[in-house]
């Protein structure tokens, strides 16, 4: 068996350092030649081995991307896609579409057997094995390790995550209905498995972004709040000042374009336009006062007028009649394609359930959730906590394809994150910390937009707060 340790160690004693990816590679592999094969490869002046010194690992992308005209697309997250939310039967096509895809993802990496096989044959007691499955619960023993009861369409079984395990934080994170597979060896009673290795869907080891051959730059934000007495008018208008001198071609707002009405308790009293129609209808002028080349796009969240079940529908039509056409609204989440780069946008309501259950997370981190969404290729993993989740024949929460950016909101606390070359962006607010947030601890960083290089996909934060920053500049 290869052990996390024992890999580490090979590369130590040779004086290189190397990245967990790498270490996770060489396990799904199961070849301990590859540890020689990648050290005798590595340049001189190599300190960490990563990625990119594994011969054979070549950079590759993720579907062929077809240039458009108009350079807009919606992939996915178009106007009259979302369903209403289903009945009880359909809940079970939906998690079925779940697991299938999901599955799908992980099992050519652990080829798992089926749980059910576990109870007929004996042989699962002398050898390790893999199993695939949705999990139904998960929960701490009273030592301090995990336990999880995982399901598939045969059976369920109870896999034990030893806290003094190597990968023992990838076992910390696990939470209810994500779909994982588990290599490791079953107890004498049959009844648990002692997990070794946990495999999650993920983004290949190889995953190469796609970036534009032709200049351009999008700007992301979100939180508007359009209609709320904390809207920070003055720094909106620096924003725009600066948009207008700048060299961008697309606005991607992430939801929560407006206050709305009735969000949460007392609201009222923080309006100052308290008419759901006419906060839209000022988003609109102050949309429209922008540089009319600038392609907008605009998804909902959970302060805005739609159903607050995802995939939330596109702004319907009666609350847009004072936007100009270079405003185009979309569901979230939804996909957009920008000069063949591809943006995932997702409000973010499900960082309310994440950040609760994962060690280590907070909502001055939300950014770095952003990674366990891209491991588990889902924007909502968990289901009936937070986020309302409405079903559909499939799951538009599945991330699929795999984008170049993931842009998400909510958390008015703007962050940037990588993983395996996905680019994560937490855009913030442009309202001061309300009395709810106040309570809450949170501290908002309001009035910040930022730019992504569609050549180079290279973010850059752009802060209105005090000053205007130098126009962007391609
Ligand atoms: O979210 C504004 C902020 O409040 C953001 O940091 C998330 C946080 N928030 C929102 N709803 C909740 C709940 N239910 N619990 C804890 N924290 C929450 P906004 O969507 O703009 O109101
Ligand atoms: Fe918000
Ligand atoms: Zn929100």
């Amino acid at each position: 068996m290869l052990d996390s340790t024992m890999i580490v160690e090979r590369f130590l004693d040779t004086k290189l350092q190397v990245h967990p990816d790498v270490v996770r590679y060489i396990r799904e592999q199961k070849d301990e030649r590859l540890i020689d094969t990648i050290i005798s490869g590595v340049p001189d002046d190599c300190v960490v081995v990563s990625l990119r010194h594994i011969p054979g690992l070549l950079p590759s992308r993720d579907g062929v991307r077809f240039l458009c005209d108009p350079e807009v697309e919606i992939i996915s997250g178009r106007m009259g896609t979302s369903k209403p939310v289903g009945r009880v039967e359909d809940y079970i096509v939906y998690f079925a579409d779940r697991y299938a895809r999901l599955s799908g993802m992980i099992r050519g990496r652990c080829n798992p057997v089926p749980i059910e096989a576990l109870k007929r044959n004996s042989r699962y007691k002398q050898e390790e094995f893999a199993v695939c499955g949705m999990v139904m619960e998960v929960r701490s023993t009273g030592n301090g390790h995990r336990m999880a009861e995982i399901e598939d369409s045969t059976g369920s079984v109870m896999a034990l995550f030893n806290k003094d395990r190597p990968d023992f934080s990838e076992a910390e994170r696990i939470v209810p209905d994500e779909v994982i597979g588990v290599r490791g060896s079953l107890s004498s009673e049959g009844n648990l498995i002692f997990a070794d290795q946990i495999f999650r869907p993920d983004i290949p080891f190889s995953y190469a972004p796609y970036t534009s051959d032709r200049k351009g730059a999008a700007v992301l934000i979100s939180d508007v709040h359009v209609g709320s007495d904390t809207f920070l008018d003055d720094e909106w208008n620096r924003f725009a000042d600066w948009l207008s001198d700048s060299e961008v071609s697309y606005l991607l707002v992430a939801g929560d374009l407006v206050d709305g009405i009735g969000i949460y308790p007392d609201q009222d009293k923080e309006l100052v336009i308290p008419n759901i129609y006419e906060q839209y209808d000022v988003l609109g002028t102050m949309l429209s006062d922008l540089p009319s080349h600038l392609k907008i796009i605009l998804a909902p969240g959970n302060h805005d007028v739609v159903r607050g079940a995802e995939p939330q529908p596109v702004i319907p039509e009666k609350f847009r009649k004072n936007y100009s056409s270079n405003c185009l609204f979309v569901e979230n989440p939804a996909l957009v394609n920008l000069q063949g780069v591809r943006v995932l946008m997702y409000h973010g309501r499900s960082f309310d359930d994440l950040i609760g259950l994962m060690p280590g997370a907070s909502y001055e981190k939300a950014y770095d959730v952003i990674p366990e969404m891209l491991k588990r290729r889902h924007l909502a993993p968990c289901y009936g906590k937070r986020t309302p989740i409405a079903a559909d024949t499939v799951d538009r929460l599945i991330i699929d394809p795999i984008p170049e950016v993931v842009h998400t909101g909510h958390v008015h606390i703007y962050g940037i994150s990588r993983y395996r070359n996905v680019l994560g962006i937490n855009s913030g607010t442009w309202q001061s910390q309300t009395a709810f947030q106040k309570q809450m601890n949170i501290q908002p960083t309001p009035a910040v937009a930022i730019s992504l290089d569609l050549t180079t996909l290279q973010p850059r934060v752009h802060d209105f707060m005090n000053d205007s920053p130098e126009p962007l500049v391609l």
